[in-house]
């Protein structure tokens, strides 16, 4: 098994408690790489680093043309490296190898989009109402950024932070998920490469309380960018309050898919397969809600499982399987949880609801498929996020039936809508409280596309333009051209 190190400063080092833990192949439930096990003093060390780069003449002094430069390079060197990177984030978590790669062929448009919006970072004059004075703002880095990342999307979900938080000019401390660190420290590989100095970027693993709590309350951490679980969330939320820390949390939710009756069947019963089985249900916009009019719900369901039924499980590195492993034993213990508290409560297991034991999902954590129908809205089952493919599916009458199930959650993350109707699609997509509403589509998201939560989902956005600007603080800057101090005791 390969024993990584922490990328601190340029260097590779072993974590100063001389730890490792197992990193484990969710298909087979047996481990294959060793991962250090950071903490406190390795954190230090990091942040010392990221601060030390972010104010040293090879980062600060770069022009902001040269820094995009740097991104879209690594964005190139990304693209190269990308079957060795998708074979290994597959390895690590389990998803299924066709998506991985797909997203690693995706990711170097983040670092090329936020390379090109590098230099384009301006500020305003402003046509102050003072006479005899000019004012101007100036848009600045934070300084060390923290940047928090979970075990479904190892990669894509750094760089959704990392490529902003470097365009912007701030420097970054990155702990990835304990479940799914190998693709980190191997990335780590291509920053030296690109030519970012040493300490812009650095890579200290570990679990959360060793390692993310100490950076989060570094006081020369400026910012938090997490994505993870909402309990979680809210824990890291309250450490980086104490700090006064501007943050970013993505935290998950529990979308509603919602298919009304002059919607295209054929493609609603694929929109609503691929929102909960594909991943695995494992994705912070999984529809874990499918809400079917009432008129077509009966025949919708007996389309949704004719197509469920057929959803090949197996290893997620063999390019035909469509429904891989759940990624850590917690999770699918969670899962499986769930799936109980669901029949406890009454909810009616259409299909799946219990581990998957078929030859070709040999030693892995896999749960078969699961449909549960006649869900109330109330239920837990709809109520909470499960995180594994697990469907409830809830009959709605009406439009404003529809919208009211579909917000009452404390999650506001995503939404579908399957629809040939055009006033009722706008009207729906105005009235959904989640961050991205898709009409006759689901899962789609882009480098360009602002990401994030309504509600409990989350703060602040990822992706696009919006993005660049939660890494940005604004200075105004006044300067007299009058040439007179005017009266000292009243404000000018
Ligand atoms: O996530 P955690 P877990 C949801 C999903 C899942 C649940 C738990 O419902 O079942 O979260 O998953 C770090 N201080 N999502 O336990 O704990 C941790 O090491 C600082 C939704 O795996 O949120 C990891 O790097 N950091 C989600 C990161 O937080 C801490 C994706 C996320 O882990 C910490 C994943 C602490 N005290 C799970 N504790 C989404 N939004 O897509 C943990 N961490």
């Amino acid at each position: 098994m390969k024993k990584h190190k922490l990328l601190i400063g340029g260097e590779w080092v072993d974590p100063q408690s001389g730890d490792w833990f197992e990193s484990v192949n969710p298909f087979t439930a047996a481990p294959w790489a060793l991962i250090p096990r950071g903490s406190k003093p390795d954190i230090d060390r990091a942040v010392a680093a990221a601060r030390t780069a972010f104010y040293r003449s090879d980062w600060r002094g770069l022009t902001a043309t040269a820094r995009g430069a740097m991104l879209r390079r690594l964005a190139d060197l990304i693209a190269a490296e990308a079957g060795r990177l998708s074979e290994i984030e597959s390895t690590d978590n389990g998803k299924l190898i066709a998506e991985m790669r797909s997203q690693l062929n995706y990711i170097p448009q983040w670092f090329n989009y936020f390379g090109g919006l590098a230099d384009k970072i301006e500020g305003r004059v402003i046509p102050i109402d003072k006479p005899g004075v000019f004012n101007f703002t100036r848009e600045e880095p934070l300084g060390v950024i923290a940047a928090i990342t979970p075990w479904n999307s190892p990669l894509m979900l750094a760089a959704w932070k990392l490529a902003p938080a470097l365009a912007a000019g701030n420097t970054v401390v990155w702990k990835p998920s304990e479940f799914s660190s190998v693709s980190a420290l191997v990335f780590g590989e291509l920053f030296e490469s690109a030519g970012f100095p040493p300490g812009v970027v650095n890579i200290v693993t570990g679990y959360g309380s060793e390692v993310g709590e100490p950076l989060i309350t570094h006081p020369h951490v400026a910012k938090v960018a997490f994505t993870g679980g909402d309990k979680t969330g809210e824990h890291v939320y309250q450490l980086a309050a104490k700090g006064i820390k501007k943050i970013t949390l993505e935290l998950g939710g529990k979308s509603a898919n919602i298919v009304f009756d002059d919607a295209n069947l054929d493609d609603a019963v694929k929109g609503v397969v691929s929102g909960i089985f594909a991943a695995t249900g494992q994705t912070c916009i999984a529809g874990s809600r499918a809400l079917i009019q009432r008129s077509i719900h009966d025949q919708f369901i007996d389309r949704l499982l004719d197509l469920a039924k057929t959803a090949r499980m197996g290893n997620p590195l063999d390019a035909s399987t469509q429904v891989g492993p759940v990624t850590t034993r917690p999770q699918y213990e969670k899962v499986l949880d769930y799936i109980r508290i669901a029949k406890d409560e009454g909810a009616e297991c259409r299909l799946g609801g219990a581990p998957a034991t078929r030859p070709e999902c040999g030693t892995g954590w896999f749960v078969e498929p699961t449909i549960f129908a006649g869900v109330k809205p109330e239920m837990r089952i709809a109520q909470e996020e499960v995180f594994g493919p697990v469907l409830s599916v809830i009959p709605f009458d009406d439009e404003d039936e529809a919208v009211r199930i579909a917000n009452d959650t404390i999650y506001g993350l995503a939404a579908g809508v399957w629809t040939t109707s055009i006033r009722r699609a706008l009207s729906m997509s105005e009235r959904l409280e989640a961050g991205t509403v898709w009409i006759n589509t689901y899962r789609a998201v882009s480098y360009m596309s602002p990401f994030g939560g309504y509600k409990r989902s989350g703060i602040g956005r990822e992706n696009g333009m919006e993005a660049i600007r939660e890494y940005l603080q604004t200075k105004s800057v006044w300067i007299d051209i009058a040439g007179n101090v005017p009266n000292p005791f009243v404000m000018r």
